[in-house]
């Protein structure tokens, strides 16, 4: 049995750092995000091979490193007596580079792998599986705009407003394309134990959240603006202040900081966001898509720009 599915990377404007609950990959606090739609990564798992092990292979290439955790999630959707697994990944666009390709990867993963087993699961059940093996991966099954809340036993994912009612754009600046030093869940870690900031981080998240909210509901571009960059900023204050320091960013990434800052003073509609990771997306409306576009490939360091709109929730392409 086998199945393909695809997914797509979320950004978020309100971001997840920290876990509750490290043992089942819980969030500390919630998020808003957006999906996207031409960055893609497609998945495939074959449960059908007489094989003792399982096997991945990412880009065409063989990944034993990134097996562990892939294992662990068929584990969780499958069962721990599942037959062995072929697993095959591929992503348009650079992987660990602070692009969400755990996101895409993880949602692909869980609904092919629910399908191989002939499994069926509602799209809130994957959300939570997907969420098991990585935190931003839940809110990828859903398209547009998409809140993930906590309760007492998990977590709660929704889209909160359809791509097609706001269509806004994200521009991608990549100023390295290599993998990061240190990977996000081990980041949250550290802030979490060491940053000085990380109580009042959780302490502000709801506000942070109602604020986005609104601005969404209302399409209010400069609310929704405002809350993103201070909320994007703040988590990263939670890591330059940990120890060890974790600073993702390099002399492009603010110098992309400084070209947004240039576009917003000429009238343009666009805010920043920053992941772990130093690429700087954009968020814009169509009508500035061609200046932010422009403004952000003419920014000393940056190696590639890549423009996306609003996509679709994670889905199976093909059952066999
Ligand atoms: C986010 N990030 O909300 C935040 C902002 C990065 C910065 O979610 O440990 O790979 O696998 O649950 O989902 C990246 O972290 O972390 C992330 P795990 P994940 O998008």
């Amino acid at each position: 049995m086998g199945a393909i599915a695809r997914a797509q990377p979320n950004i978020a404007l309100i971001k997840y750092w920290g876990k509750r609950d490290a043992e089942r990959n819980l969030p500390a606090v919630g998020s808003i995000s957006i999906t996207l739609d031409d960055l893609f990564t497609e998945t495939s798992v074959d449960l059908d091979d007489v094989t003792d092990s399982d096997r991945l292979s990412v880009n065409g290439e063989d990944r034993p490193d990134l097996l562990p955790r892939v294992s662990a999630c068929l584990d969780t959707v499958l069962g721990a007596d599942r037959p062995r697994a072929r697993v095959s990944s591929r992503s348009n666009f650079p992987l660990a580079a602070g692009l969400a390709s755990s996101a895409s990867s993880f949602a692909a993963l869980v609904v092919a792998a629910v399908a191989a087993g002939g499994l069926n699961r509602t799209t809130a059940e994957l959300a939570s599986l997907a969420g098991r093996a990585s935190g931003s991966a839940a809110r990828s099954l859903y398209g547009g705009f998409v809140e993930l809340r906590n309760d007492a036993d998990g977590i709660v994912v929704g889209s909160i407003l359809d791509g097609d009612a706001w269509p806004l754009r994200v521009v991608a600046a990549i100023t390295e394309p290599g993998v990061k030093p240190v990977g996000s869940g081990e980041a949250m870690e550290i802030s979490r134990k060491t940053s000085p900031f990380y109580a009042r981080w959780v302490e502000q998240q709801a506000r942070d959240l109602d604020t986005a909210r609104g601005a969404i509901a209302d399409r209010d571009f400069r609310r929704l603006a405002s809350i993103a960059e201070h909320n994007c900023l703040k988590m990263h204050s939670i890591m330059w202040a940990s120890r060890p320091p974790m600073v993702y960013w390099n002399a492009a990434t603010m110098r992309c900081l400084q070209t947004v800052r240039k576009l917003q003073g000429q009238g343009a509609d666009v805010f920043f966001t920053i992941d772990a990771g130093p690429q700087v997306k954009a968020v814009c409306t169509a009508e500035s898509l061609a200046d932010v576009e422009a403004a952000l490939q003419a920014t000393p360091g940056v190696v590639d720009v890549m423009t996306t709109g609003l996509g679709e929730g994670a889905r199976l392409e093909q059952d066999a």
